[in-house]
């Protein structure tokens, strides 16, 4: 029989955010109507003769197609592409001395979290490789009520004042007239905005690099990005910037690769996710924080309060403070992962906002989209959203209430209640605001600290290594050369020449744009002195020391869950497969076997099964490949274009690639065209005895993860890479206003 699992009672272990008792399993049930009655025939409408019309007394086939009709809900305005799980965190050692936030005080306690991972253009059903920001929300069900931790996996925002989230998000999203391009910011209108938000270009710089295409979701560091405020039992405040740093380092894939993979799986990183979690590889972060005392807010040369703006970790160093664990796939993706609302307004005693204006913006906005997108304000009692802490307040009615709150009262202060519920006061944790003193005239205004809008755009291009920067160029000329309008091209080579002369002249170069335009930085802010002469952004300040943190060129701390392709066919060298298996799963790597088509291969030594075919899987799908030997095998490969091109795109994509024996012979042949010789780095070979050297420097080779310098083989002609003579910028002229 369909079984309802019992509520948790109040009070009950505050661990178990357990959706189980909100979960309805239908083994061996009977099926019925939403009222309950039993369904004699699902598969016929009741009708006038077998032969005749459908009656409209039929209420079990209107009450079926009218809940049919109304399946979806409204996607989520921004981020509605998402995947999300189900995880624990706890802290290393108690955080008291920073903050009263009870789920921050006990290694022991651990604390129930869901987090969802999104982009942030695209439709619900776009690609996941798409070039965008991904959002990292993190849901705490603390004893405390719910604690948000909305951020990203880029420390920086586009814009700095929520009034012009509306107009970036238009700006990004399919152009109003046609609906092209999905999930893609190459085109006219994102740039004609960024090339008129100076304040953009720091977030420009890492959204053309490789952090916009993630490996995975498992391998991206998540950044609260504003500054929040921390506050000890005392009341003293501390500032402070949340950090999550992946165990399994920080990888990207290729541009190249991205668009085949999003054509390949457009579900890449949600299945990546998922499988993951299934095989218990749960992916895992620590959690940081930057702290700065108050008495240092003003010692950076920037301001704390602007979302455009990161502290260098080599400035303030992130403390590694937790660790988030993700452990549990959702049982229902619309249930959970579709229906989870986050806000970044829910925040617990001991966390507090800071007057950054991008998020003050945000403390209106999520609240208020729940509404249109969960249909009424009890969201909050969906059981994805619901806080393990007890909620009890005079809130009633609304579409679809689930509380039942008996009694007369609904109003307070009341004493037909008793006078409950009672206001906790301080004394028994109610969340009090941290009292800033505020002081100023009403202005619509900027303040002129938020107006260097380039040094960090630069810090963050400089502090890249060579083939990330190179990168950076290659996507904004892909970007650009999109753009339809001249003007919004050359203003963007404008633009970028404020923040590197070299990037500008290469960028312009690839567009075909002789002479670097002129640069006329529009800010469509005004200071808080109002005087429209200092209407446009300042020039770069002095330039900072370049960040090695900024930069994702560093080995991974391990190869665990990269996936390894292994091309054979009947003839293949087992004992060879065989051994490479045993080394990945001792590194907690997975090895998939490709054949000409699926099933048993009968090899050299053994059979072997193919998981995949040379129709079902593809390079991009895979973080190495292995060529074993065996000469029929490798034979039979040589005659398959799918095997040759599979291998040439692994190579191209600067992976690494291992062969042995007759496995050479495939390699060689692949590289012939287009790459010419083939570069040894990352590249292992050996006779088929040589398989356990091989194979050691195989998975030394895997946790570098790419061999940038291949992509020189792959190099546009020179001349399109040659960049001209870079005039020097022009100053920064001052803009007309209503220009
Ligand atoms: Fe936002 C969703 C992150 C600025 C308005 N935002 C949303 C999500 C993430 C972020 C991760 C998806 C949450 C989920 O998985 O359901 N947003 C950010 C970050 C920002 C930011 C890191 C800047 C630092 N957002 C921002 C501004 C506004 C919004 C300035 C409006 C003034 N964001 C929304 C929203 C969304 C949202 C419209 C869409 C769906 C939702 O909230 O629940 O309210």
């Amino acid at each position: 029989m369909a079984t309802r699992k019992p509520s948790r009672a109040p009070g009950g272990d505050p661990k178990a955010v357990d959706l189980a008792r909100d979960t309805v399993r239908a083994d061996d049930a009977l099926m019925t109507t939403n009222q309950g009655l039993r369904i004699n025939d699902d598969q016929n409408s009741l009708k006038a003769g077998d032969r005749g019309p459908t009656l409209l007394e039929d209420f079990q086939l209107r009450e079926k197609i009218t809940h049919f009709d109304h399946e979806r809900i409204p996607e989520r305005v921004v981020h509605a592409r998402g995947a999300a799980a189900h995880g624990v965190f706890r802290v290393y050692k108690s955080l008291a001395s920073l903050t009263s936030a009870a789920f921050l005080q006990d290694p022991a306690v651990e604390t129930p979290v869901f987090v969802r991972f999104s982009t942030v253009a695209g439709s619900r059903g776009s690609s996941d490789l798409a070039r965008d920001v991904r959002g990292f929300a993190v849901k705490f069900y603390t004893e405390q009520g719910n604690f948000d931790l909305v951020g990203n996996n880029i420390p920086v925002f586009f814009i700095q004042d929520a009034v012009k989230f509306p107009d970036l998000i238009h700006a990004v999203k399919p152009e109003p007239h046609n609906e092209i391009p999905q999930a893609a910011s190459a085109h006219d209108t994102f740039w004609d905005f960024v090339s008129l938000m100076p304040e953009s270009m720091h977030m420009i710089m890492w959204a053309m690099s490789d952090r916009a295409i993630p490996r995975s979701l498992r391998m991206m560091e998540g950044f609260g990005i504003h500054t929040f405020r921390l506050i000890d039992a005392k009341g003293r405040a501390r500032f402070v910037k949340f950090h999550w740093k992946p165990l399994l380092g920080v990888h990207s894939v290729l541009w190249d690769e991205a668009t085949m993979i999003s054509g390949k799986d457009p579900d890449f990183h949600r299945r990546d996710l998922y499988d993951a979690i299934e095989s218990g590889a749960f992916p895992e972060w620590e959690f940081g924080l930057q702290v700065v005392e108050e008495q240092d807010e003003h010692k950076f040369g920037f301001d704390l309060l602007d979302p455009t703006k990161l502290i260098p970790e080599e400035l303030v160093p992130v403390q590694r403070l937790g660790r988030l664990t993700l452990n549990r796939n959702p049982a229902n993706f619309f249930a959970e992962t579709e229906q989870v609302a986050f806000h970044p307004g829910h925040v617990v005693p001991g966390i507090d906002f800071s007057n950054d204006p991008l998020l003050q913006g945000r403390l209106f906005s999520y609240l208020d989209t729940q509404l249109t997108r969960l249909g009424g304000p009890n969201f909050h009692e969906i059981p994805i959203n619901r806080p393990v802490a007890p909620v009890h307040n005079n809130q009633r009615d609304g579409h679809m209430r689930q509380t039942i709150n008996p009694g007369q009262t609904s109003y307070g202060p009341n004493t037909t209640g008793g006078g409950c519920p009672m206001q906790a006061g301080r004394a028994l944790g109610g969340f009090v605001t941290y009292a800033e003193r505020v002081d100023g005239a009403k202005v619509r205004a900027r303040s002129a600290s938020f107006f260097d809008h380039f040094s960090q755009a630069a810090l963050f291009f400089r502090s890249q290594a060579p083939h990330e920067q190179a990168h950076i160029v290659d996507a904004l000329r892909f970007e650009l050369g999109k753009v339809q309008a001249l003007p919004i091209r050359q203003r963007m080579v404008g633009m970028l020449a404020q923040v590197d002369a070299g990037l500008a002249a290469k960028v312009a170069q690839g567009l075909g744009l002789e002479v670097l335009p002129p640069v006329r930085p529009l800010n469509h802010s005004i200071p808080a002195d109002g005087k429209p002469a200092d209407f446009e952004s300042r020039p770069a300040g002095k330039a900072m020391a370049p960040s090695p943190a900024l930069s994702m060129a560093r080995p991974a701390p391990s190869i665990a869950t990269r996936k390894v392709a292994v091309l054979t066919a009947a003839g293949g060298d087992k004992a060879a497969i065989d051994a490479l298996g045993r080394a990945l799963a001792a590194e907690g790597a997975t090895m998939t076997v490709i054949g000409p088509r699926l099933g048993k291969l009968a090899a050299v030594g053994g059979d072997v099964q193919a998981e995949q075919s040379l129709l079902t899987a593809s390079s991009v799908l895979f973080d190495a490949l292995y060529l074993p030997g065996g000469k029929a095998a490798v034979d039979a490969l040589l005659a398959a274009p799918d095997a040759v091109r599979f291998v040439r795109e692994a190579y191209r994509h600067c992976k690494p690639i291992a062969a042995t024996g007759d496995g050479e012979r495939l390699l060689a042949r692949a590289l012939e065209q287009p790459a010419g010789a083939p570069g040894d780095a990352g590249v292992v070979t050996g006779a088929d005895d040589a398989i356990k050297r091989v194979v050691t420097a195989f998975v030394k080779a895997m946790a570098q993860h790419r061999f940038f310098e291949r992509e020189k083989a792959f190099a546009l002609p020179p001349d399109a890479d040659a960049a001209p003579k870079a005039k020097a910028p022009p100053r920064a002229r001052r803009a007309t206003p209503g220009r």
